[in-house]
């Protein structure tokens, strides 16, 4: 077995956490991370026939039964994450009862997976039956989305229109759009059952005025479509009160969007 210090996953992990710690989007224990690993990959590095505890789910998901996730910790800050993988994450396989975690590694000092993995795993589940490819679900708190959310409705279309028009790039980015919640207790069945229906849909969910979650087959693509709402947001709160001279106009998103050939929700667009 090779040393777990090697693993891809594991740098990964660390490296995101790191990068996303810096651009100010995980403040304390603010944001959770969870990826999904082949067990294959999972094997190379880790004993699979050894469980050091066992650490009840909390909700029913007999789905993931069997499958193997890298998690953050609960209460863990992803400032301190690269410097030590096995206080702050854990390696965790979903029992055969559906109910249970079973840890295969980290949570070194006694802790445990995230309070909000209802809404990871639910996610999981969800994007997963649209998207076999699926291997991560992301959590964070990036600061001009969450000040978007105190200035603008707080609805799917009017949300993922302004930011579609706020750079380019966006709707060749994220044409499915982005998936807005209202403000919901977090760490809770519900706003993980709530979540779970909107990634149905959406890749992009926004918690109203707590954060953003995304889903994506890689941790670049996952980052990549948050880092890009974050940037849109940013423009958004620069020039919301300012007079605007020009626009993206919606024919111009509808030729973006057909010129680079994406799948775009055109019941987002006015015109
Ligand atoms: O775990 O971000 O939503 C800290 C959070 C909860
Ligand atoms: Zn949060």
């Amino acid at each position: 077995m090779k040393p777990i210090e090697q693993a891809p996953f594991l740098t990964e992990m660390r490296l995101s956490a790191a990068n996303m710690y810096r651009l100010g989007w995980d403040e304390r224990n603010g944001g959770n991370i969870s990826l999904l690993i082949d067990r294959e990959q999972a094997a190379e590095y880790l004993d699979l026939n050894q469980s050091l505890r066992t650490i009840p789910l909390g909700f029913y998901a007999p789905e993931l039964a069997g499958k193997i996730f890298l998690v953050t910790g609960t209460g863990k800050y992803f400032k301190n994450v690269a410097d030590d993988p096995e206080t702050n994450l854990g390696v965790i396989r979903v029992a055969p009862n559906g109910r249970d975690a079973e840890l295969l590694w980290g949570y070194r000092d006694g802790g445990r997976f995230t309070s909000e993995l209802p809404a990871h795993f639910m996610s999981h589940r969800a994007r997963l039956a649209v998207d076999a490819g699926n291997r991560v679900i992301m959590h964070c708190h990036p600061t001009h989305t969450l000040a978007m959310n105190y200035v603008h409705p707080l609805e799917d279309k009017a949300f993922t229109h302004t930011l579609w028009k706020m750079c380019t790039e966006c709707i060749v980015v994220f044409p499915d759009g982005v998936g807005v919640l209202p403000w919901m207790l977090c760490g809770t069945n519900e706003i993980g059952e709530a979540t779970a229906k909107k990634m149905a849909d959406y890749r992009l969910v926004v918690w109203g005025m707590h954060g953003i979650y995304g889903a994506g087959k890689t941790m670049d693509e996952t980052f990549g479509l948050i880092e890009t709402v974050e940037k849109a947001a940013q423009i958004y709160m620069l020039t919301a009160h300012l007079p605007r001279v020009n626009t993206i106009t919606d024919p111009q998103l509808r030729e973006l969007a057909e010129f680079f050939g994406v799948n775009y929700r055109k019941d987002f667009l006015d015109e």
